[in-house]
């Protein structure tokens, strides 16, 4: 077939370069022309293993370009950014326009999907409403269906191949057409469903992690109270085959579990309570680390300087969207008593790109391990010791061996370990 992906993206152009090796010819379309420019030059600006080599060999092929325009093709996907406003309300403005963009290419017998993660209803209703406006009747001129993915970045193409896949037609024969599309390079399950029901099962598999991460959040605070370590509760009850416990963290970042349950809560505020409830639990990480810094340097006169090592959402890798230690950061500044210095080489955060570890160190009153960047694994405590005014660390990741740090003579804090009453 011939197919049109709407953005080129960290989802639509894999999606793209897969089916442009999979038989098909594939046109792609972005707002931005830097992406347009690399794309036709079989080049790529996201970093993700395989896809530059994939793009190349298929824009050589011929079976993949990028254009500034749409155009007809027997099969259109949108794979545009489903973002939260402000008060955590869904923006489907992206999904607006990457619908509308294709009205004037789009014909009878055309296949339409969105991909992009979407509160429950948007492409029966909201997508439906729109092809309804240009004259089309969704059910009988076309087949509509919600196909979400379900990849970790740095995985992409692997996972794009071998992960199963839910497909939600507006009717039966829509979720059968592109369950046969997506047989073309997916090598797992293909289940059908509505497109409602799609929805909702992308929705709830973030939803699932956000409101586990809670828990696990939760009983951070809880152990801290209690003066055990929560890290040791979790690895021991993980023990019972049916037991996984998450784990506890200062928040929740990256734009899909720090978003998705959003889209339940603003479908359905009255009834999705333990969703919302979990999302602000997770929310207020960032705050309680902040309260634990401050009380772990409370013996500080005057400016207190803070190291944070990590900014980014997870470890090892270059994405800082949503990440709570932003939050954690403002925080810290904004409450004048603090200095705080970060050292991240994943991504440039205040310089923190090229700053060194040792330096950093330098004069403050604490260490916090923020994110478990591999790089900060077997870091030399003795050094960081020595470096600093307060030999004091916080770890909030469990990253890092009690008895390694203390042994150099470093105080060692961990998120959800009560064991320091101060
Ligand atoms: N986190 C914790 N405790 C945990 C696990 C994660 O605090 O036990 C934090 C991480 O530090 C990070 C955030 O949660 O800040 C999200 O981390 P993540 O690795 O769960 O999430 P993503 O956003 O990189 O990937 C998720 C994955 N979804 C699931 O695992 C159900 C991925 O498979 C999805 O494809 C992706 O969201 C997405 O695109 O939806």
């Amino acid at each position: 077939m011939k197919i049109c992906v709407i953005g080129l993206g960290y989802i639509g152009l894999p999606t793209a370069a897969m089916f442009a090796s999979s038989g098909h010819t594939v046109v792609g379309f972005d707002v931005n022309k830097k992406v347009i420019e690399a794309l036709n030059q079989g080049k790529v600006i996201i970093e993700e293993p395989y896809l530059e080599e994939m793009v190349e060999k298929a824009v050589k092929q011929g079976t993949l370009r990028a254009s500034d325009k749409p155009e007809e093709a027997d099969a259109f996907i949108i794979c545009v950014p489903t973002p939260i406003l402000p008060d955590k309300s869904p923006d489907l403005s992206y999904v607006e326009s990457g619908v509308k963009v294709i009205i004037p290419y789009l014909k009878k017998g055309n296949i339409v999907i969105l991909e992009s993660t979407s509160p429950p209803g948007t492409t029966r209703d909201f997508m439906g409403s729109i092809l309804r406006e240009a004259g089309f009747n969704p059910e009988e001129d076309l087949y509509v269906a919600y196909c979400p993915e379900r990849v970790l970045p740095g995985k992409i193409l692997k996972e794009l191949r071998e992960n199963s896949r839910v497909v939600g037609g507006i009717n039966e024969k829509s979720a059968e057409v592109v369950k046969n599309l997506y047989k073309s390079f997916v090598e797992g399950e293909i289940y059908t469903s509505d497109a409602t029901t799609a929805e909702m099962c992308k929705l709830m598999e973030n939803t699932y992690r956000d409101v586990n991460i809670a828990l696990a959040n939760e009983l951070a605070m809880l152990c801290e109270k209690m003066g055990v370590n929560a890290w040791d509760v979790i690895r021991f009850a993980n023990k019972h085959p049916r037991v996984n416990l998450h784990m506890p963290g200062p928040g929740v970042g990256g734009h899909c579990i720090a978003v998705d349950p959003w889209f339940i809560v603003s479908n359905q505020p009255e009834t999705a309570k333990i969703i919302n409830l979990a999302r602000n639990t997770n929310d207020g990480m960032p705050h309680y680390v902040f309260e634990k810094i401050k009380n772990l340097t409370s013996d500080v006169d005057g400016v207190r300087k803070v190291c944070i090592l990590g900014v980014t959402y997870k470890p090892d890798v270059d994405d800082m969207r949503e990440s709570p230690i932003i939050e954690l950061i403002h925080l810290l500044t904004e409450d004048k008593i603090f200095e705080t210095v970060v050292v991240d080489s994943h991504v440039d955060y205040e310089g923190s790109k090229d700053r060194n570890l040792y330096d950093a160190a330098e004069g403050a009153h604490l260490v916090v391990l923020a994110v478990n960047h591999n790089e900060f694994k077997n870091v030399d405590f003795g050094r960081i010791k020595n470096a600093m005014k307060c030999p004091r660390v916080l770890d909030t990741r469990n990253f890092w061996d009690a008895s390694i740090v203390e042994k150099e003579g470093l105080e060692y804090h961990l998120l959800g370990w009560g064991r320091h009453k101060r």
